[in-house]
């Protein structure tokens, strides 16, 4: 099925400041070269470069009270705040390139603002390996890219939990987490507690990655904007090495692009985050050029027979 997509504008977002390794501030780079845009210009889609947002440096410093760099991270999170509004206000598709995982703040923090503005309905699809539910409690890290889920449901630091206004930004059930296989002790209580909806590895591996995107995805209409946070530490490590925090048993090639497939489907994408993306820690740039191969599945590119 052919889809048109709105026009998108593209920002790099290039901070490690909610991170425990340097390097996914290179991200927004290695996925440019990648041919990001360019494959997006090839699906006949409208793209704006609008080049990187500007933030504060990492001060690679140790927890306080739970956090490390929070000051960082709320000046980082307010950027991508702006600049993502700003892009949903003229009628654009953002799309922010990470850097660490703690954009969606931010990014999410805006997109929940718009459909509350529009009346539209707002689901998120959250392709990780870890559920990133943790609050400066009960975090093993500080790290604040573990905790952007919590804070986005109002758990988490004023600062961030208001960064959009109001709190919560959203509401637990708006959630959909594919890909999950690394939930910390005490965030697996919390997770339970909350009642997040989870489609961890094991019961991708019962049930098949078909059905779970069918049910992740059930119930969108056209009144649905979808946002989707493609962390790319929820494919395999075999196939994506260059994250900062991998886990073994991840999804394979195949799933992935189902899960692309089935989204571009739809035709409710509204919205896209692209994060953990650590050329450091790469081979080559592989894992950039599989996030751009995955992003033009996303974007309705098919294989032979559906064309
Ligand atoms: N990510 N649960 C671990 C922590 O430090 O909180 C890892 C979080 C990883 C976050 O990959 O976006
Ligand atoms: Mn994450
Ligand atoms: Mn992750
Ligand atoms: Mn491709």
């Amino acid at each position: 099925m052919q889809q048109t997509y709105p026009p998108v504008s593209i920002f790099g977002v290039p901070t490690d400041v909610g991170a425990g390794r340097r390097g996914a501030s290179m991200g927004p780079e290695g996925l440019r070269v990648a041919g990001l845009v360019e494959a997006l210009i090839a699906r006949g889609v409208d793209v704006a470069d609008l080049g990187d947002l500007k933030g504060p440096k990492n001060p690679w410093t140790g927890p306080e009270a739970g956090y490390r760099h929070l000051d960082e991270v709320v000046a980082w999170n307010r950027a991508v705040l702006d600049a993502s509004s700003a892009e949903l206000a003229r009628g654009r598709m953002p799309i922010m390139l990470g850097g660490d995982h703690c954009l969606a703040i931010g990014s999410i923090a805006a997109v929940a603002n718009h459909c509350r503005a529009n009346g539209r309905k707002l689901r998120v699809l959250w392709l990780d390996a870890h559920t990133d539910f943790n609050t400066s409690q009960i975090t093993p890290s500080g790290n604040v890219h573990g905790m952007p889920v919590a804070c986005l449901c109002g758990i988490g630091p004023d600062v961030l939990t208001r960064l959009g206004g109001e709190s919560p930004s959203m509401q637990v059930a708006q959630f959909r987490q594919i890909g999950i296989r690394s939930v910390d002790p005490d965030e697996k209580r919390m997770v339970k507690e909350h009642g997040l909806d989870i489609y961890d590895m094991r019961y991708i591996d019962e049930v098949g990655m078909r059905r779970v995107v069918e049910e992740a995805l059930e119930g969108l209409d056209a009144d649905t904007h979808l946002h989707v946070s493609f962390d790319v530490d929820v494919l395999d490590p075999t196939i994506a090495p260059g994250t900062g925090t991998p886990v073994p048993g991840g999804i394979n090639y195949r799933e992935a692009q189902l899960i692309m497939e089935m989204i571009a489907d739809t035709g409710c994408l509204g919205s896209l985050d692209i994060v953990e993306v650590n050329t450091a820690l790469d081979q080559g740039n592989t894992t950039a050029e599989l996030a751009v191969d995955l992003v033009e599945s996303l974007f309705g590119k098919s294989t032979l027979m559906r064309d």
